[in-house]
Protein backbone atom coordinates (compact mmCIF):
# COMPACT_ATOMS: atom_id res chain seq x y z
CA UNK A 1 0.00 0.00 0.00
CA UNK A 2 1.43 3.14 -0.88
CA UNK A 3 0.94 5.79 1.99
CA UNK A 4 -0.68 9.25 0.33
CA UNK A 5 0.08 12.40 2.98
CA UNK A 6 -2.13 14.08 0.95
CA UNK A 7 -5.23 11.77 0.61
CA UNK A 8 -6.84 14.33 2.96
CA UNK A 9 -6.44 17.23 1.06
CA UNK A 10 -7.37 15.64 -2.27
CA UNK A 11 -10.67 15.12 -0.99
CA UNK A 12 -11.64 18.78 0.13
CA UNK A 13 -13.27 21.40 -1.83
CA UNK A 14 -11.80 24.78 -3.11
CA UNK A 15 -12.79 27.89 -0.97
CA UNK A 16 -16.56 27.79 -2.25
CA UNK A 17 -17.37 30.99 -0.25
CA UNK A 18 -16.57 34.41 -2.21
CA UNK A 19 -16.59 37.59 -0.29
CA UNK A 20 -17.86 40.18 -2.74
CA UNK A 21 -19.04 43.15 -0.55
CA UNK A 22 -18.44 44.22 3.19
CA UNK A 23 -21.41 41.99 3.79
CA UNK A 24 -21.74 40.08 1.48
CA UNK A 25 -20.66 36.71 -0.02
CA UNK A 26 -21.41 34.17 -3.04
CA UNK A 27 -21.71 30.98 -1.56
CA UNK A 28 -20.91 28.64 -4.66
CA UNK A 29 -22.86 25.50 -5.22
CA UNK A 30 -24.33 25.90 -1.78
CA UNK A 31 -27.95 24.58 -2.92
CA UNK A 32 -26.91 21.62 -4.83
CA UNK A 33 -27.13 19.03 -2.05
CA UNK A 34 -30.66 20.09 -1.90
CA UNK A 35 -31.59 20.72 -5.63
CA UNK A 36 -34.13 17.59 -5.87
CA UNK A 37 -36.40 18.75 -2.55
CA UNK A 38 -36.39 22.43 -3.97
CA UNK A 39 -37.64 22.03 -7.75
CA UNK A 40 -40.80 19.96 -6.27
CA UNK A 41 -41.37 22.96 -3.79
CA UNK A 42 -41.55 25.15 -6.73
CA UNK A 43 -43.23 23.03 -8.81
CA UNK A 44 -46.11 23.33 -6.39
CA UNK A 45 -46.15 26.83 -5.86
CA UNK A 46 -46.29 27.70 -8.98
CA UNK A 47 -49.32 25.71 -9.49
CA UNK A 48 -50.82 28.35 -7.03
CA UNK A 49 -49.21 31.08 -8.27
CA UNK A 50 -48.03 30.89 -11.93
CA UNK A 51 -45.30 33.21 -12.98
CA UNK A 52 -46.63 36.73 -14.84
CA UNK A 53 -45.12 39.73 -16.06
CA UNK A 54 -45.84 43.16 -14.48
CA UNK A 55 -46.16 46.54 -15.36
CA UNK A 56 -43.74 49.04 -13.94
CA UNK A 57 -45.11 52.24 -12.48
CA UNK A 58 -43.56 53.87 -15.70
CA UNK A 59 -45.95 51.82 -17.72
CA UNK A 60 -42.88 49.12 -18.94
CA UNK A 61 -43.47 45.43 -18.82
CA UNK A 62 -40.88 43.74 -16.83
CA UNK A 63 -38.89 41.25 -18.98
CA UNK A 64 -38.22 38.53 -16.02
CA UNK A 65 -41.62 36.95 -15.35
CA UNK A 66 -42.66 36.70 -11.10
CA UNK A 67 -44.37 35.12 -8.41
CA UNK A 68 -44.28 34.73 -4.45
CA UNK A 69 -44.67 32.75 -1.68
CA UNK A 70 -44.88 33.27 2.06
CA UNK A 71 -46.55 36.12 3.80
CA UNK A 72 -46.09 39.16 1.33
CA UNK A 73 -45.46 38.87 -2.51
CA UNK A 74 -43.92 41.53 -4.53
CA UNK A 75 -46.07 43.58 -7.25
CA UNK A 76 -46.08 46.21 -9.54
CA UNK A 77 -48.67 48.17 -10.97
CA UNK A 78 -49.31 51.21 -12.76
CA UNK A 79 -49.60 52.52 -8.90
CA UNK A 80 -46.42 51.65 -7.89
CA UNK A 81 -44.30 48.78 -6.33
CA UNK A 82 -45.37 47.39 -3.06
CA UNK A 83 -45.93 43.93 -0.98
CA UNK A 84 -49.20 42.86 -0.76
CA UNK A 85 -50.64 39.90 1.36
CA UNK A 86 -52.51 38.60 -1.46
CA UNK A 87 -52.14 37.36 -4.96
CA UNK A 88 -53.72 40.45 -7.43
CA UNK A 89 -54.88 37.65 -9.67
CA UNK A 90 -57.08 35.74 -7.55
CA UNK A 91 -57.52 37.72 -3.96
CA UNK A 92 -56.33 34.54 -2.05
CA UNK A 93 -52.97 34.39 0.18
CA UNK A 94 -49.71 33.63 -1.73
CA UNK A 95 -48.91 30.18 -1.37
CA UNK A 96 -47.08 29.26 1.96
CA UNK A 97 -43.60 28.94 2.01
CA UNK A 98 -41.95 25.53 1.48
CA UNK A 99 -40.09 24.29 4.42
CA UNK A 100 -36.81 23.64 2.27
CA UNK A 101 -37.23 27.02 0.67
CA UNK A 102 -37.00 28.75 4.14
CA UNK A 103 -34.12 25.93 6.06
CA UNK A 104 -32.19 26.98 2.79
CA UNK A 105 -32.20 30.58 3.36
CA UNK A 106 -32.14 30.09 7.04
CA UNK A 107 -28.57 28.43 6.52
CA UNK A 108 -27.05 30.31 4.16
CA UNK A 109 -27.92 33.71 6.34
CA UNK A 110 -25.90 31.83 9.14
CA UNK A 111 -23.12 30.92 6.88
CA UNK A 112 -22.76 34.32 5.84
CA UNK A 113 -22.84 35.53 9.33
CA UNK A 114 -26.33 36.23 9.51
CA UNK A 115 -28.24 34.50 12.69
CA UNK A 116 -31.97 34.23 13.34
CA UNK A 117 -32.71 35.10 9.84
CA UNK A 118 -36.57 34.89 9.84
CA UNK A 119 -37.64 35.42 6.26
CA UNK A 120 -41.26 36.27 5.25
CA UNK A 121 -41.10 36.83 1.91
CA UNK A 122 -39.48 35.17 -1.50
CA UNK A 123 -39.97 36.20 -4.65
CA UNK A 124 -39.70 34.06 -7.63
CA UNK A 125 -38.10 35.12 -10.91
CA UNK A 126 -38.12 33.51 -14.18
CA UNK A 127 -35.69 34.84 -16.93
CA UNK A 128 -36.06 33.55 -20.69
CA UNK A 129 -32.96 34.22 -23.09
CA UNK A 130 -33.03 37.67 -23.06
CA UNK A 131 -34.68 38.81 -20.04
CA UNK A 132 -32.77 40.98 -17.74
CA UNK A 133 -33.33 43.28 -14.79
CA UNK A 134 -32.11 46.71 -14.62
CA UNK A 135 -30.26 48.37 -12.38
CA UNK A 136 -32.29 49.26 -9.19
CA UNK A 137 -32.24 49.17 -5.24
CA UNK A 138 -34.54 46.48 -3.00
CA UNK A 139 -36.31 49.31 -0.26
CA UNK A 140 -39.83 48.15 -0.15
CA UNK A 141 -39.03 46.05 3.22
CA UNK A 142 -40.06 47.20 6.13
CA UNK A 143 -36.79 45.95 8.69
CA UNK A 144 -33.34 47.02 6.22
CA UNK A 145 -31.17 45.43 8.52
CA UNK A 146 -32.68 41.40 7.39
CA UNK A 147 -30.13 39.95 5.18
CA UNK A 148 -31.46 39.12 1.35
CA UNK A 149 -30.65 35.47 0.32
CA UNK A 150 -31.07 34.90 -3.02
CA UNK A 151 -30.54 31.34 -4.99
CA UNK A 152 -29.58 30.85 -8.70
CA UNK A 153 -31.41 28.00 -10.99
CA UNK A 154 -30.67 26.92 -14.24
CA UNK A 155 -29.06 28.73 -17.17
CA UNK A 156 -26.10 30.98 -15.64
CA UNK A 157 -26.49 35.13 -15.47
CA UNK A 158 -23.53 37.67 -14.86
CA UNK A 159 -24.99 39.32 -11.71
CA UNK A 160 -24.05 43.66 -11.46
CA UNK A 161 -23.22 44.41 -7.47
CA UNK A 162 -23.44 48.46 -7.99
CA UNK A 163 -22.49 50.87 -5.39
CA UNK A 164 -25.06 53.49 -3.40
CA UNK A 165 -25.56 55.74 -6.57
CA UNK A 166 -27.01 54.27 -9.67
CA UNK A 167 -23.98 55.82 -10.81
CA UNK A 168 -21.42 53.50 -8.74
CA UNK A 169 -19.41 51.19 -11.36
CA UNK A 170 -20.50 47.70 -10.99
CA UNK A 171 -18.95 44.63 -10.25
CA UNK A 172 -19.87 41.79 -12.92
CA UNK A 173 -20.82 38.62 -11.19
CA UNK A 174 -21.30 35.39 -12.75
CA UNK A 175 -23.87 33.23 -11.29
CA UNK A 176 -24.70 29.49 -11.66
CA UNK A 177 -26.75 26.90 -11.41
CA UNK A 178 -27.29 26.14 -7.24
CA UNK A 179 -24.96 29.38 -6.02
CA UNK A 180 -26.72 31.03 -2.98
CA UNK A 181 -25.61 34.72 -2.32
CA UNK A 182 -26.39 36.42 0.82
CA UNK A 183 -26.46 40.54 0.95
CA UNK A 184 -27.20 42.50 4.25
CA UNK A 185 -25.88 45.44 6.54
CA UNK A 186 -24.18 47.82 4.68
CA UNK A 187 -24.72 46.40 1.45
CA UNK A 188 -28.61 46.22 1.51
CA UNK A 189 -29.28 48.53 -0.26
CA UNK A 190 -26.69 48.64 -3.10
CA UNK A 191 -27.79 48.90 -6.39
CA UNK A 192 -27.81 45.90 -8.16
CA UNK A 193 -29.14 43.65 -11.74
CA UNK A 194 -28.70 41.06 -14.11
CA UNK A 195 -27.85 41.09 -17.36
CA UNK A 196 -29.59 39.86 -20.25
CA UNK A 197 -29.32 36.14 -19.85
CA UNK A 198 -27.54 34.26 -22.79
CA UNK A 199 -29.62 31.50 -25.02
CA UNK A 200 -28.62 28.18 -23.78
CA UNK A 201 -29.75 25.04 -22.29
CA UNK A 202 -29.56 23.89 -19.05
CA UNK A 203 -29.78 20.02 -18.36
CA UNK A 204 -32.34 20.27 -15.50
CA UNK A 205 -33.96 23.26 -16.48
CA UNK A 206 -33.68 24.14 -19.95
CA UNK A 207 -33.79 27.37 -21.40
CA UNK A 208 -34.65 29.50 -18.56
CA UNK A 209 -32.95 30.55 -15.30
CA UNK A 210 -35.41 30.94 -12.19
CA UNK A 211 -33.79 32.91 -8.75
CA UNK A 212 -35.66 32.80 -5.82
CA UNK A 213 -34.99 35.55 -2.86
CA UNK A 214 -36.06 35.66 0.59
CA UNK A 215 -36.37 38.57 2.61
CA UNK A 216 -38.34 39.96 6.08
CA UNK A 217 -40.82 42.04 4.35
CA UNK A 218 -43.43 42.67 7.04
CA UNK A 219 -42.63 43.87 10.89
CA UNK A 220 -41.23 41.23 13.28
C1 LIG B 1 -28.42 42.92 -3.53
N1 LIG B 1 -33.23 39.70 -8.37
O1 LIG B 1 -35.63 40.14 -7.22
S1 LIG B 1 -30.60 38.42 -6.98
C2 LIG B 1 -34.78 41.05 -7.16
O2 LIG B 1 -31.23 37.31 -9.91
C3 LIG B 1 -33.47 40.87 -7.81
O3 LIG B 1 -33.35 37.66 -9.98
C4 LIG B 1 -32.04 39.38 -9.11
O4 LIG B 1 -32.70 41.76 -7.81
C5 LIG B 1 -32.21 38.01 -9.70
O5 LIG B 1 -34.97 42.12 -6.56
C6 LIG B 1 -30.77 39.52 -8.36
C7 LIG B 1 -31.03 39.42 -5.74
C8 LIG B 1 -30.84 40.50 -4.86
C9 LIG B 1 -31.96 40.83 -4.14
C10 LIG B 1 -31.88 41.82 -3.23
C11 LIG B 1 -30.71 42.52 -3.01
C12 LIG B 1 -29.65 41.18 -4.67
C13 LIG B 1 -29.58 42.20 -3.75
C14 LIG B 1 -30.66 43.56 -2.07
C15 LIG B 1 -29.49 44.25 -1.86
C16 LIG B 1 -28.36 43.94 -2.58
FE1 LIG C 1 -33.37 43.31 -6.37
Amino acid sequence: MTLDLFADQDLRQPERHERIGEQSWVLRGFALPRVEQLLPALRQVLRQAPFRQMVTPGGFTMSASLSSCGDWGWTTDRDGYRYSATDPHNGQPWPTMPEVIRQLAVDAAEAAGFADFVPDACLINRYVPGAKMSLHQDRNEHDLTAPVVSVSLGLPAMFLFGGHERADRSLRIPLQHGDVVVWGGVDRLRFHGILPVKDGHHPVLGAQRINFTLRRAGPR
